[in-house]
């Protein structure tokens, strides 16, 4: 669907490639006009194909090359066109058209992803999610490739192919897809101190968000901003939902896995058509250049967050996707991101993380697009003027004119030319260096408990025990010992009790120590003194910022709630319940005992959205049952609507019910909890959209641990 009051710049020029097929003929590849497609010329209609069917050659030519190698990474992944606006200039901090000009509407395309698995594993994989944002400037494409966590799990580029070859499927028997709870991942992990601040995140609900629009974004490395003066400061950037960050429960996750696996793609996708556009706010931590130094742990390093009580989050600009892609493979699988794709006004830090992706997502392309002219692709093309002498190879789309291509020249009146500075010319930062070529890490990157620590503690009672929940799964699934005491000690430097609590669900007992096997971590040329993970700080008490528990909770729109009806049910509190819901851009879906319509008290028919064969609780966020004895009756006459009510209140949502609805209760497990604070019985719906915007109600999570489904 195109919103066509927000056609972009890039919106224009996409569409100059797309083509409609729409009352046309059709024809091969050249044109040909074609009158079968579905029998090969033989010599006899009992005969051999002959060699000359070129209709055939071609169908099945193209039908052999249809796939490109997926990403190596982040294979599995979603995308929306949109666009970016800026609230206020910040001139004084970048010259970035993007960041002065408040009158401009920057197209943007984001990709969204999890990491591990292959390009058609479930959407729910515990993992950490991409955030990649393509920015069409009108200085050059800016590509902001992040996560929705603020921290990664190593400090140099060196690392990448360890740390992917431990957690993709192991490479004997390619088991387990799109899972981490394996042993090769914890052996690395508990071999590579460094990661286990990312790792508590992944653990966290962070690793299984509610929906993609649900989630935070982040640069995650520090950048640096430019001003025209060419005054550099630090700055992390950090996507804010405008839906609050919300997550599912890990018996959710792996029921949705089976339910609808394509259920976040599904739900970005839906939520666009219906013209529920997602929005998140751009946020900018600044840092002074002087204030390099000032804290407790080092701005280069990736796994490390500024609090946001220590550098606060400048909002500066919305980003709102308004427009699903046209077509899967020409946009969302061509798409090539890359963190070396900047603009004046932004530049990169020393990083080395950074610095390694500088290289690898250029070099990425070429084995996924097969030419290094991917940016001529209509997904990649800049929308600023392109005008290079890099110019031939496979796949060149243009015509470039003249004599020349190259620099300096004569012949072609010195064209394409160089632009100053002044002009908008890229220049880099010229940051003062003074040192010695050397492979090593610095020692103000080997502080690794501080911040896991400071993240557990920051966490909500219910999210604390997701974590343990979360630890204890993963480690429960690896086999050997050894690996699994490694990790008890490491978790144990975050929390004694919180390992001590794995230790009892996996049987095992928190070692006191552990050979510290520090030069596999770092290499044998570090000085490994200093390279020891060091003790713990407490720089600060608590982040509140880093729980979910201190998120946005006041709106439902887009929330999918189930109305469970059979014929009979009670049209007036259906009515008011849908109209009270639907005032709030919440999503209404009917589940009946079959599909087609159902018949209310009054005679009227109404469109069924799910037979309940065909669907499952896990789908939704809050359950509604109107009263209606035949209605009723009916729900009870089948254990699916049970178990429905059943999985809701287990997994902590809000269900309402009116009248005879109160039934269905009463068969289920909240019979005995219909004191509970997010369960309904004939009450306004004010307060069930109340408990609905809470999304869970946690205090719930103790009884609900115990509900059998
Ligand atoms: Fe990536 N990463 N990465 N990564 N990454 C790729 O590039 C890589 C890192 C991220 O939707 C690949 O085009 C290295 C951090 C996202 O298309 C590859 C290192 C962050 C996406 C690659 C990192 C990311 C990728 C695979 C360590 C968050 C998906 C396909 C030095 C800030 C982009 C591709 C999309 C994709 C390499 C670390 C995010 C292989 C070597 C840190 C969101 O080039």
């Amino acid at each position: 669907m195109k919103d066509k009051k927000t056609t972009t710049e890039k919106d224009k020029q996409l569409e100059q490639y797309e083509v409609d097929y729409k009352d046309k003929a059709l024809t091969t590849r050249q044109g040909l006009k074609v009158n079968d497609t579905n029998n090969s010329l033989k010599a006899g209609v009992r005969g051999a194909t002959l060699l000359e069917d070129f209709l055939l050659r071609e169908k099945i030519h193209n039908f052999d090359h249809e796939r490109i190698p997926e990403r190596i990474v982040h294979a599995r992944g979603s995308a929306a066109h949109g666009y970016f606006e800026l609230y206020e200039s910040i001139e004084e901090y970048s010259k970035a058209g993007i960041f002065t000009d408040t009158a401009r509407k920057t197209p943007v395309f984001v990709r969204f992803s999890t990491v591990a698995g292959s390009k058609g594993s479930t959407d729910l994989a515990r993992d950490v999610r991409g955030f990649a944002v393509k920015f069409y400037t009108e200085e050059g494409t800016w590509d902001l490739v992040g996560n929705n966590m603020p921290v990664f799990f190593i400090q140099d580029a060196m690392k990448f192919p360890d740390l992917v070859h431990s957690v993709k499927p192991e490479p004997n028997n390619e088991i387990p897809q799109a899972a981490s709870a394996h042993d090769t991942f914890y052996d690395f992990v508990s071999l590579t101190t460094e990661t286990l601040h990312n790792h508590i995140w992944v653990m966290s609900d962070r690793g299984i968000p509610r929906s993609l629009r649900m989630m935070e974004g982040f640069g995650i490395h520090t950048f640096r901003l430019i001003n025209k003066k060419g005054k550099a400061h630090f700055v992390k950037f950090h996507w804010k939902p405008k839906l609050g960050v919300h997550s599912v429960t890990w018996d959710e996750a792996v029921k949705i896995s089976g339910a609808d696996s394509d259920f976040h793609r599904r739900d970005l996708w839906d939520a666009i058509e219906a013209g529920q556009y997602p929005e998140w706010e751009l946020g900018l931590q600044i840092i002074p250049e002087e204030d390099e130094h000032k804290f407790d742990f080092d701005l280069l390093d990736p796994t490390k967050l500024i609090p946001e009580e220590m550098v606060p989050v400048k909002i500066i600009g919305k980003m709102v996707l308004n427009r699903n892609p046209e077509n899967f493979f020409a946009e969302t699988e061509q798409v090539a991101f890359l963190p070396g794709n900047i603009v004046p006004g932004i530049d990169f830090t020393n990083d080395p993380l950074l610095q390694g992706r500088l290289f690898s997502y250029r070099d990425t392309q070429l084995s996924r697009l097969g030419s290094h002219n991917f940016h001529q692709i209509p997904i990649n093309r800049p929308v600023a003027a392109v005008h290079t002498n890099q110019r031939d190879g496979h796949m060149q789309m243009e015509i470039p004119k003249g004599q020349t291509a190259y620099f300096p020249n004569s012949l072609s009146g010195g064209c394409p030319y160089l632009s100053t500075f002044e002009e908008g010319g890229f220049e880099s930062y010229q940051e003062r260096i003074d040192a010695n070529k050397i492979r090593s890490r610095s020692e103000s990157f080997s502080d690794h408990f501080s911040q896991p620590a400071l993240f557990y503690r920051s966490l909500a009672p219910w999210e604390k025990k997701h974590v343990m929940n979360a630890y204890s799964f993963e480690l429960g699934k690896c086999n050997h010992e050894h690996i699994k005491s490694r990790m008890l000690w490491l978790i144990a430097q975050i929390d004694d009790s919180l390992a001590k609590e794995v230790a009892d669900n996996l049987g095992m007992k928190v070692p006191d120590d552990i050979e510290r096997p520090i030069n596999q971590a770092i290499g044998a040329n570090a000085n490994v003194e200093d390279h020891q993970p060091k003790e713990k700080k407490i720089y600060l008490e608590e982040s509140p910022e880093l729980s979910q528990a201190n998120t946005k909770f006041d709106t439902i729109a887009t929330r999918q709630i189930a109305f469970l009806v059979a014929n009979g049910f009670n049209l007036k509190a259906f009515n008011t319940m849908k109209k009270a819901l639907e005032a709030e851009n919440a999503m209404v879906k009917l589940i009946a005992p079959f599909g087609g319509t159902v018949v209310c008290d009054e005679k009227k028919e109404h469109k069924v959205n799910a037979s309940i064969m065909t669907t499952e609780s896990v789908l939704f966020d809050a359950i509604y049952v109107p009263g209606g004895k035949k209605s009723v009756d009916a729900l009870l006459s089948k254990s699916k609507f049970i178990k429905f009510i059943n999985e809701a209140f287990k997994h902590c949502k809000a269900i309402a019910v009116d009248d005879e609805g109160e039934d269905v209760l009463d068969a289920s497990a909240v019979g005995e909890h219909k004191d509970d604070k997010a369960i309904f019985i004939n009450k306004n719906p004010k307060d069930f959209i109340k408990a609905i915007a809470q999304h869970r109600n946690w205090d719930r999570m103790e009884i609900a641990e115990d509900v059998a489904v």
